[in-house]
């Protein structure tokens, strides 16, 4: 072969490889919250811009929300690539990861977060048990509240039926309630036939499903902070070449931006609680201080007695 077709066929050869290389690639994706809903809205918003800002690089394919999977398999469904991406709670892969009942309690700014080495550390419980790659955690400052319609005139759930996901199991039982445990899509049905006198739910997001027609109080205070995390399983992000994965991670970091509309929104959807003539049970700020304490004393007893070691190492990242 003569040397200039030769060194032509080497260029040809790299350039293939380059776009090989270049090629763009999709991620499926689903929510483990109902599409258009307020915590399946910020991810849907981060979708949209990866699929702008992605172009020929790397775009999602949304599949959706539970009518696609039900939102306890979600976690698994990473584990084993049966999607690629997916926007979940801990609360929902808890079988799968027990410490995730912690997240809960982590309750700095994600900025800070990713500067003190909580997001690298919740990343590798997420590597080790979930085999998912931590790419984002939503709503930092979003706190979860008891939903009730019974009037009670102590700090007392004696006696009542209330909802639960592993994020309030543990503060409804040290109260004397009886936790019920369902995926939120079951939780409207509950309330209308009285299976259920209550629930546990963040502050936001009772409107979405109609909840507001079967709920008569909400208790004060709020506790913990609601997490909904991106996850990616780790094959699929091993994959990803660096442009790929810059594209997600200035994306994620753009959607844990978004925390900052939420104090605003806490605020309207009280009100509009409000004038939905949901009343609030407060018992003032002594009674609310100890719930929190002992919201806060249960949930590290579980983590910590199933597992001391992350426990510990988690609460002491957590700071409360
Ligand atoms: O109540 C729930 O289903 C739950 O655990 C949760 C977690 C994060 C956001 C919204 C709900």
């Amino acid at each position: 072969m003569k040397l200039v077709s030769c060194v032509a066929s080497a260029a040809v050869l790299a350039l293939g490889a380059q776009a090989a290389l270049a090629q763009e690639v999709t991620l499926r994706a689903v929510s483990s919250f109902a599409e258009g809903t307020q915590f399946s809205k910020n991810f849907e918003r981060f979708v949209e811009k990866v699929n702008k800002d992605g172009k020929g690089v790397v775009q999602i394919n949304y599949i959706g929300g539970p009518r696609a999977m039900p939102p306890f398999e979600v976690g698994n469904a990473v584990r084993t690539r049966v999607v690629d991406m997916a926007n979940v709670t801990g609360a929902f892969y808890s079988n799968l990861l027990p410490e995730s009942d912690a997240f809960k309690l982590l309750g700095k700014p994600m900025s800070e977060q990713r500067k003190n080495g909580t997001w690298e550390y919740v990343n590798q419980l997420h590597n080790q048990k979930l085999n998912a790659y931590y790419l984002a955690r939503q709503f930092h400052n979003v706190p979860f509240h008891i939903y009730l319609n019974k009037k009670i005139d102590k700090l007392d759930f004696s006696g009542l039926k209330i909802r639960v996901t592993p994020v309030y199991r543990d503060i409804v039982q040290a109260l004397g309630g009886a936790p019920i445990n369902t995926a939120p899509g079951e939780v409207y049905t509950a309330l209308e036939r009285g299976v259920v006198d209550g629930y546990g739910w963040p502050v936001s997001g009772i409107f979405d499903l109609g909840w507001d027609k079967v709920t008569k109080y909400r208790l004060e205070p709020g506790f913990y902070t609601v997490e909904v995390n991106v996850l990616v399983n780790q094959d699929a992000w091993k994959g990803l070449n660096d442009a790929q994965r810059k594209v997600l991670s200035d994306a994620a970091l753009w959607l844990e931006g978004l925390d900052a509309e939420n104090v605003a929104q806490n605020t309207a959807e009280r009100e509009r609680q409000a004038k939905a003539g949901i009343e609030p049970i407060d018992f003032g700020p002594a009674e609310s201080q100890k719930f929190i304490q002992r919201a806060n004393d249960v949930a590290w007893e579980t983590v910590i007695k199933r597992n001391p070691e992350v426990g510990a190492k988690l609460r002491q990242l957590a700071g409360n």
